[in-house]
């Protein structure tokens, strides 16, 4: 058993002020954003540029936890120290990605459930000595012509819930991500009713399977328009539908919520998550998960350069503030300009 509790490990995650940084891009999504940088993605590269992320000097005022990829928390810095301990000696809570991915559904054309549970069991006790505390596990529900099914929503539930359920036995506080994706040109209300069926059979599940509620956090998608739907809802729409959502879903037991950004700019994001924080009462921490929101600004400024590497921290500790503001309540979009 360790010192501190899954309990105080979800607490911290969540505390005022901080949320998490996902840096759990898979190889093949790291690529990706590099390729739109121009920047060849190798073992180097890619270390060069997460450990220029959590050596920025303040990062740990506002990033309570970094999710890692695999390959990252087996790294080690220019210094000889492990990327997990280094963050580690800051405060911060080492995460890891433990899903295999989302894999094409059986019989069910168009749609994907997460793959990764055989093996899991041994695969979290490594981690654990690695370093991690928490884990995340993603599913990926996509919203079109009689999408998604309840067969969809079914597996990855379950398999969401069998995840949560290993991470609790091996000591790994779980994050339940269950994403709605924006892709698609419907609206607000359809992301509305696909949210809450999702996360009503999610907590089913996990009620099924015995998930301690206070041992784990949930990380979903705010209730947004799709991308290509031409009326966009405003942040007070937004924030109004997101939270009515989890008023009807979420177990008061669940410490906090950490959204993912999803593929909102990093200025819709966190006006997004400010709005919910600002004026509206929730009994939960609604906090940020944020993979690119947190990090377009930083990738841009680097550029592959490492004598870019000042302005890109400069970039990610900026972007990391303007959210930690929002996370209170306190931010404004003129902050921007800042
Ligand atoms: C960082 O991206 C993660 C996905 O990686 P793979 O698709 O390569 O597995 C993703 O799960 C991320 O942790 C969350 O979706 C949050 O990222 P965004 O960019 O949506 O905030």
């Amino acid at each position: 058993m360790s010192e501190i509790s899954m309990e105080q490990i979800a607490s911290q995650l969540v505390a005022k002020g901080k949320g998490i940084l996902a840096a759990d891009e898979s190889t093949g999504t790291i690529t990706k954003r590099f390729d739109s940088i121009g920047v060849q993605s190798t073992e180097e590269t890619r270390r060069d540029y997460r450990e220029l992320l959590f050596t920025a000097d303040g990062i740990s005022n506002y990033i309570s936890g970094v999710i890692l990829y695999d390959e990252t928390i087996r790294q080690t810095a220019s210094n000889g120290i492990t990327l997990a301990q280094i963050l580690t000696d800051q405060g911060i809570i080492p995460g890891i990605k433990v899903d295999k991915g989302a894999k094409a559904l059986a019989f069910s054309e168009g749609e994907l459930v997460t793959e990764g549970l055989d093996g899991l069991r041994e695969r979290l006790a490594e981690y654990r000595s690695l370093g991690a505390r928490f884990a995340k596990w993603r599913a990926v529900i996509r919203i079109g012509d009689a999408a998604p099914s309840q067969y969809c929503i079914d597996t990855n539930a379950h398999a969401l819930a069998r995840y949560a359920a290993l991470c609790q036995e091996a000591d790994i506080v779980p994050i339940v991500e269950p994403e709605v994706l924006m892709d698609g040109d419907h609206t607000i209300d359809e992301c509305y009713a696909v949210t809450e069926t999702t996360l009503k059979t999610v907590f089913d599940e996990l009620y099924k399977q015995r998930v301690v509620l206070e041992q784990m956090l949930l990380k979903p998608n705010m209730v947004v328009s799709g991308m290509d739907c031409p009326e966009q809802a405003g942040p007070d729409e937004v924030a109004a539908k997101t939270i009515y959502c989890f008023e009807q879903t979420v177990p008061l037991a669940v410490p906090g919520i950490a959204f993912l950004s999803g593929g909102q700019s990093e200025a819709q994001a966190t006006l997004n998550l400010n709005t919910m924080n600002d004026g509206h009462s929730h009994p939960w921490e609604l906090t940020y998960s944020f993979g690119r929101a947190l990090q377009a600004s930083a990738l841009r400024a680097w550029g592959g350069k490492a004598d870019n590497k000042k302005a890109a921290q400069d970039a990610f500790i900026r972007r990391a503030r303007l959210t930690s503001e929002a996370r209170d309540g306190n931010y404004s979009a003129l902050d921007e300009n800042s």
